[in-house]
């Protein structure tokens, strides 16, 4: 049944106002034809003139006097010629120069914020709701574009923690352009699904902020369903055969149909994306667990042999930790036997170990030290035989080394150099193993960190996730809670029970039918 108008709007804007509060500044910065810009960067007589990256038949991007000129990204080569003969293509096969790139915008944007969260090679998330001032004395003026069609401006003081996030996103576009010379787009916005779609209304090389009554107003202006992250290809395809084609089709999409066909879960979450609600958080993208590499080659008998092996591939993942920066506490070894039969097997073992504190003062010691190197290759060895019966015939294809356990690069011990050096946390009066609700957790002090050293806030960011329960995006927060409802309940329970729980307030909030023996009765403080 098609909804009357009126009915729909009631609907968007309850929707939109039940679980979105506009409380969080999040930044969205997407470079601008990533590749490409790389390859100008490194190849700086190619400013100016068309440029397309290849990888097999394909142009994946292409710089913006490309774009001017007809090509597209994801054009076969063979059609971007035919737009644009004076096409120069590059290879863009190896990503290794588009890794390290992407390493160091990274690190620029961690300058402004602890939290950076990575998509992809040229896209990060910021939160930088910590930032904002709370009450200015003066109100800012929102740096760039302005995505607002509404007469509505909303009053819980979004506008202006917006402008401030404008601000911000300014500062950081800056710092990549002067110290990088890279550009970007920015995306201002009170989550990262609207903070991402607003940063493309303007590119390249532009910022635009939106307030957020203009929310549904933006996601009515997608064409394709496609166009919300987060519906990909499979989802797609599965609501087209529900007849849903549209965002609009798709917010008024019963739910019971989109459970059917896509899971409760997903059904949940992609009707709410059609609203503009995504309530998931900035989270900060982790270093790698482990550090190691394998090599397999023709099949080798002796310990000679497999010492010569180790010792070369111990210099290649020792270069990788050095790079890193973090001192590993655990080292892998792993072995392909091949068996008389000719199947293989491969068999790990692990050790602590103590780097860079066995040999020599500290102060010269490092993974270059050619005393720790040789303790680590009487290590290995000794791991080696912990797997292999030296004594009877064997032979091996592969060799792999992992470090991994990592503290951060500070040689103290991971105790002194903790997180509660810089912030006394306080006592629980639980058991210690046992998680403290969202409520009672210490919360660091932000300005405290801000005024850190830009090594030592890293390494007090790195205790905290180590050290504090990592945020779990499925654990809710107290905001999160259904009215009426106990937070400390609401936050013990299975993530099924809760997830029927929003359902539920949700579908209360979006229509006008009560049901009288719903779940959340069942949770409800007594009044
Ligand atoms: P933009 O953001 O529109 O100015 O242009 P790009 O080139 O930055 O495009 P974006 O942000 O979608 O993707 C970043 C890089 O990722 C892009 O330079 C090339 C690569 N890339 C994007 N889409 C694809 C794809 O479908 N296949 C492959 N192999 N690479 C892709
Ligand atoms: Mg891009």
């Amino acid at each position: 049944m098609e909804e009357e108008d009126g009915d729909h709007d009631f609907l968007f804007s309850a929707a939109a106002q039940s679980t979105d509060r506009h409380e969080r500044v999040i930044v969205h910065i997407d470079i601008d034809c990533y590749y490409a810009q790389v390859e100008m960067i490194l190849n700086p007589s190619l400013r100016g003139k068309p440029l397309g990256i290849k990888q097999k038949n394909l142009v994946v991007t292409c710089n913006y006097e490309a774009r001017a000129l007809g090509v597209e990204k994801l054009m076969t080569i063979k059609s971007a010629l035919e737009k644009c003969p004076s096409l120069i293509l590059a290879n863009g096969e190896d990503l290794k120069n588009y890794r390290e790139m992407s390493e160091k915008i990274y690190k620029v944007l961690q300058s402004y914020s602890p939290f950076v969260e990575k998509l992809g090679l040229d896209e990060n998330f910021v939160d930088v709701t910590h930032k904002i001032v709370k009450s200015p004395e003066v109100q800012h003026v929102i740096s760039g574009h302005t995505f607002h069609d509404s007469e509505d401006i909303c009053t819980c003081g979004c506008t202006e923690r917006l402008a401030q996030g404008s601000l911000i996103a300014q500062k950081m576009r800056d710092h990549l352009r002067d110290e990088l010379g890279i550009t970007s787009c920015g995306g201002i916005a009170f989550n990262k699904l609207l903070a991402k779609l607003v940063g493309t209304t303007h590119k390249p090389n532009q910022q635009t902020t939106l307030l957020s009554t203009s929310s549904l107003s933006l996601i009515k202006s997608l064409k394709h369903l496609r166009n919300i992250p987060g519906i990909g290809s499979a989802i797609n395809r599965k609501l087209e055969v529900l007849g849903i084609n549209t965002i609009e089709k798709l917010q008024s999409a019963e739910m019971c149909k989109l459970t059917e066909a896509l899971g409760g879960k997903t059904a949940n979450q992609i009707q709410q994306l059609s609203f503009g609600i995504d309530n998931s958080h900035v989270k900060i993208t982790d270093r790698p667990k482990s550090i190691g590499a394998e090599d397999g080659f023709i099949p080798i008998r002796s310990e000679g042999e497999v010492r010569k092996k180790l010792s070369c591939l111990l210099n290649r993942v020792l270069e990788l930790v050095e790079k890193d920066g973090r001192k590993p506490c655990q080292l892998k070894l792993t072995v392909r036997k091949l068996h008389p039969s000719s199947h293989s097997v491969r068999e790990s073992r692990q050790t602590t170990i103590e780097y860079g504190t066995g040999t020599g003062s500290s102060t010269q010691q490092g993974p270059g030290d050619e005393k720790q190197k040789m303790k680590l290759m009487t290590t290995l060895m000794n791991l080696f035989e912990r797997i292999i019966d030296c004594d009877v015939s064997w032979q091996v294809t592969l060799l792999g080394i992992s470090f991994s356990g990592f503290s951060s690069g500070n040689s103290e011990s991971p105790a002194k150099n903790s997180i509660n050096k810089y912030f006394p946390v306080k006592k629980s009066p639980l058991r210690s193993e046992e998680p403290l609700p969202p409520s009672k957790r210490c919360r660091f002090d932000e300005s405290v960190l801000q005024e850190l050293p830009p090594d030592i806030r890293q390494e007090v960011l790195e205790d905290m996730q180590n050290q504090l329960p990592s945020p779990d995006p499925q654990k809710p927060t107290d905001s999160d809670c259904p009215k009426g409802v106990d937070p400390l309940v609401f936050c013990e329970l299975p993530v099924e029970i809760r997830e029927e729980l929003l359902a539920e307030e949700r579908t209360k909030k979006q229509t006008t039918i009560k049901k009288s023996n719903n779940l959340l009765q069942y949770f409800r403080k007594a009044s």
